[in-house]
């Protein structure tokens, strides 16, 4: 119903309502039409240049088809052999493995830009050969026929011993799966299972490799009734430092923190940004006692590449902590972190005073996750040491993470930046309103103080208005907690106080007219006594505008987030009135035929896939369709 009364009154405003803009200072203003509605193109003052920049097109990719042979000194077939492609900076580009018969061929795209340095030939038994290259025909030839010389070996015999120490009673682990790889991943030692007591005899030849080691022990364990497997690493910087470890015994410390999928749910439309809920607990490993205030990094993770199989092969981990939550007084981390979903990739780190550090998930994609649960195992280390000013139990940098440790409402903050872009006369046609996205477009940073005791003492709210291409006086407010934020009762205010004049409507959205600065603004909103995370949810919040300030017209809402308005958040098939994006963006021209489908050419694959395609569709604007800044 609302809708329609909305389609209706714009109709009836649309010939009534003409109103003028001044652009970028020039001090011109010609008549034009309040359309904000597909092929409703702004006559603009004469003499303007709108930049013709051509549209922005995918990197440019190259097919490229390798194959070779892989020889042992006798001409005999090697098979298994690990054919690794690194840039000059150590990232692998790709790998190939070599078939039975000893043959490779891979057939790739390939961007452009690749510029390949090494090719690294590994196969158990043999010495590892390493090949400079600089071209894609260098590595052809290189791989064309491999020749690989048996690698000098040594006789190891010995007993390993695996125990399962999580709980602090030394488990024997049953029918453990070891095996030791080198540095490029080849398996260069493999265990029998272990027996009843978890102990493993390996006796025979191992290639004397150089460099890191890495003992991998896969065996099951049983969670609340169902079995699970689990993975643990002992690594070592040389094979005699791994040999010894394994020696002396091996206790597992399992960190269980599992990932449970989010529902797909056909009435949520897709979103830039996920909320993925943690319900983790932080204990001690040999007493099981939980730990309050440790801290758990969520850290950013790039360049990941996958091999053909779909596994990480590797990656890059930043020092870049996208959130920071902190166990409350009963060891538990119970709340919600937003991940952009074109990344997806994280790492997790846990730290507390006088324990060792912990990484129970290295490079995981948790895009597509709703909840990750489970417990975290911390090894004591010392008696913490070191300076707590502030007596709020974290240490200060160098020894803790406490970032302000003259304060004790703050133990961490959060800092992450949106831009919002709404639409205020949505559902009036068969494209979506006219899907322009710029009717109300801010960009918000959020700074959120957490205490020691994980919770939220106060967020300043940074908004910096982008935007208002609208004949609507729009309201932008900001819901938290179940209170509205209102941080511009008219969003053509902050325009008009810098410059635009009071008739002005379509505020940094004609195309032909500069971009004007508008300051930000400040808000903060402060808990003193601390609010939980799961009371308080967590970034971008619920952003809304009302358009026009007319409370009847309803809010426009993000649908992705668990907003507390009961009114539509979507038209009939799903189309979202409001999106976020996680970085900064441009939004389309006001006029622009079919919106942010023209402006954004990958927007209906990202939308009609329910976001599995394109999730990164907001980095590729067609530069002649979007306002620039
Ligand atoms: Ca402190
Ligand atoms: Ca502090
Ligand atoms: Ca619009
Ligand atoms: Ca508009």
């Amino acid at each position: 119903m609302k809708n329609i009364r909305l389609f209706i009154l714009v109709l009836l405003l649309a010939p009534i309502l003409t109103m003028t803009y001044c652009g970028g200072g020039s001090g011109g203003s010609d008549k034009v039409d309040l359309t904000d509605k597909p092929g409703g193109k702004p006559s603009l003052p004469g003499n303007n240049n709108p930049e013709t920049t051509p549209g922005n097109s995918d990197e440019n990719q190259i097919t490229i088809d390798l194959s070779g042979t892989v020889l042992d000194e006798s001409g005999n077939a090697v098979s298994g052999a690990l054919i690794t492609v690194k840039d000059s900076s150590g990232n692998v580009i790709f790998q190939i493995t070599s078939a039975e018969d000893g043959s490779i061929s891979f057939s790739s795209e390939l961007s452009e830009n690749t510029s390949p340095a090494t090719v690294i030939i590994s196969a158990n038994g043999y010495t590892t050969e390493t090949i400079n290259v600089t071209s894609i025909s260098d590595i052809q030839n290189a791989i064309a026929k491999i020749t690989l010389d048996n690698a000098d070996t040594t006789y190891y015999n010995f007993t390993t011993n695996v125990t399962d120490n999580t709980s602090g009673d030394s488990k024997p682990i049953a029918s453990a799966a070891i095996s030791i790889k080198d540095s490029n991943g080849v398996v260069i030692a493999q265990f029998p299972k272990t027996d009843s007591s978890g102990n493993a005899s390996f006796a025979g030849f191992i290639s004397d490799v150089a460099g890191s080691v890495t003992a991998y022990i896969d065996f099951e364990y049983r969670k609340n009734s169902e079995i699970k497997t689990y993975t643990y690493t002992v690594s070592a910087d040389s094979l005699a430092d791994l040999i010894a470890k394994l020696e002396s015994g091996i206790a597992v410390l399992r960190n269980v923190v599992d990932g449970t999928p989010a529902e797909t749910d056909d009435n949520t439309p897709p979103s830039t940004v996920q909320q993925v809920a943690f319900d983790v607990y932080i204990k001690n490993q040999e007493t099981s006692e939980v730990i309050p205030g440790a801290v758990l990094q969520i850290v950013k993770v790039t360049d990941v590449v996958k091999n053909s199989a779909g596994e990480i092969i590797s990656f890059n981990e930043t020092t870049e902590v996208i959130t920071s939550l902190i166990s409350d007084a009963n060891g538990k981390i119970d709340g919600t972190i937003p991940i952009n979903t074109a990344e997806g990739y994280v790492s997790i780190i846990v730290k507390a005073n006088g324990y060792e550090e912990a990484k129970p998930v290295v490079c995981k994609d948790i895009s597509g996750l709703s909840l990750i649960d489970g417990q975290i195992v911390l090894k004591k280390q010392s008696e913490p040491t070191g300076i707590d000013n502030d007596g709020d139990g974290i240490l200060a940098p160098n020894e803790g993470t406490d970032v302000n440790d003259n304060d004790a409402s703050v133990a961490a903050i959060n800092t992450a930046s949106y831009m919002f872009a709404f639409e205020d006369n949505y559902d009036n046609g068969t494209k979506k309103g006219d899907a322009d996205f710029n009717d109300a477009v801010v960009k918000v940073t959020y700074k959120q103080y957490v205490n020691s005791e994980g919770k939220t003492t106060k967020i300043e709210i940074i908004t910096k208005p982008l935007a208002a291409g609208a004949g609507y006086h729009n309201k932008f407010a900001i819901r938290i907690a179940g209170k509205d934020h209102v941080i511009y009762a008219n969003l053509h205010e902050p325009f008009r106080a810098n410059g635009y004049t009071k008739e002005d409507w379509n505020c940094n959205t004609a195309k032909g007219y500069a971009y004007i600065d508008v300051p930000e603004k400040t808000t903060v909103v402060e808990y003193p006594e601390g609010i939980s995370a799961k009371d308080l949810g967590s970034m971008p919040f619920d952003p809304f505008i009302v358009p026009n300030n007319d409370s009847w017209r309803g809010e426009v809402h993000i649908p992705a987030f668990n907003t507390t308005y009961t009114g539509a958040l979507v038209d009939s098939e799903n189309f979202p009135w409001a999106i976020v994006i996680p970085e900064d963006w441009q939004w389309p021209y006001e006029g622009t035929t079919n919106g942010i489908y023209t402006a954004y050419k990958n927007f209906e694959s990202w939308y009609e896939s329910k976001g599995t395609m394109n999730k990164d569709w907001y980095t590729y604007p067609e530069r002649r369709h979007v306002f620039k800044r």
